[in-house]
């Protein structure tokens, strides 16, 4: 699976999380973080796909999500067991939402060499959890294999067709994507009268610092531990969070 996912830059896994935990995520996601002010979210779309962190305490804070049996020994993998949890958020695509701008999750690591960026190893990847089952309906993520290597396989801006050589998965609710940090995706349209909400873990090695994204001097964290969920852990876990913001319960 390792020489899988650096060739191809995204791999799905199926039936990695148990539905029953899926659906909990999903109402804790509908309860406490969908009816936010839009305007103190971030922004990813065009005013029509948010971005937040999530807390990571009950019930975001089960034990498979930071340990699962089945993902994290590849990501392990991938990483060479240089793996620390970076941030852990949900994306929403409201209804109706429109194709998102084709993207990397971080710009390259050295801007001089952009060719050198592409030869290197997997230093981050973002895991990718729906909380509800997706369809040409709902849409999805598309994404462009092998775009970690070759940008050139992305369609431009003047393309008519915005989705030409990616792949569209439609993972089922307990079920992941993970894709390269260097690799270009862009969330779908989604034709439904529902959110599609997708949990992110986003998984590096434990020198890079994702700034790009997060401004933590303006509040915006991409980690954030309860202080409840650090009691009651083991510190072989707690070691995969170094740089969480950490709060009081509430
Ligand atoms: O909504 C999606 O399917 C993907 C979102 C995404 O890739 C992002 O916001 O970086």
């Amino acid at each position: 699976m390792r020489l899988a996912f650096h060739r191809q830059g995204a791999l799905s896994l199926k039936g990695v999380f148990p539905r029953d935990l899926i659906q909990r995520l999903k109402a804790a996601y509908f309860d406490e973080y969908a009816v936010i002010d839009k305007s103190t979210r971030f922004d990813v779309g065009d005013g029509d796909r948010y971005m937040c962190t999530v807390e990571i305490r009950t019930p975001f804070d089960h034990a498979l999500l930071y340990d699962s049996p089945l993902l994290f020994p590849v990501l392990r993998s991938i990483l060479h067991n240089q793996v620390i949890i970076q941030s852990f958020g949900i994306v929403s695509s409201m209804p109706g939402s429109r194709q998102q701008q084709i993207h990397m999750d971080h710009p390259d690591l050295f801007k001089e060499l952009s060719g050198f960026n592409k030869v290197l190893p997997c230093y981050a990847l973002t895991v990718a959890i729906p909380l509800i089952d997706l369809d040409e309906q709902t849409g999805t993520t598309a994404i462009w294999l092998e775009s970690h290597r070759d940008p050139n396989l992305v369609p431009g801006q003047e393309s008519s067709n915005n989705y030409e050589g990616a792949i569209l998965p439609y993972p089922q609710a307990g079920d992941c994507v993970l894709w390269d940090y260097r690799t270009f995706h862009s969330g779908t349209e989604n034709k439904t009268s529902r959110e599609r909400p997708l949990l992110y873990l986003t998984i590096s090695r434990p020198w890079f610092d994702d700034t790009a994204d997060f401004q933590k001097l303006k509040g915006r964290f991409p980690l954030i531990l309860s202080q409840g969920f650090i009691d009651a852990t083991e510190e072989k876990h707690l070691a995969l969070f170094p740089r969480a913001k950490i709060v009081g319960d509430t």
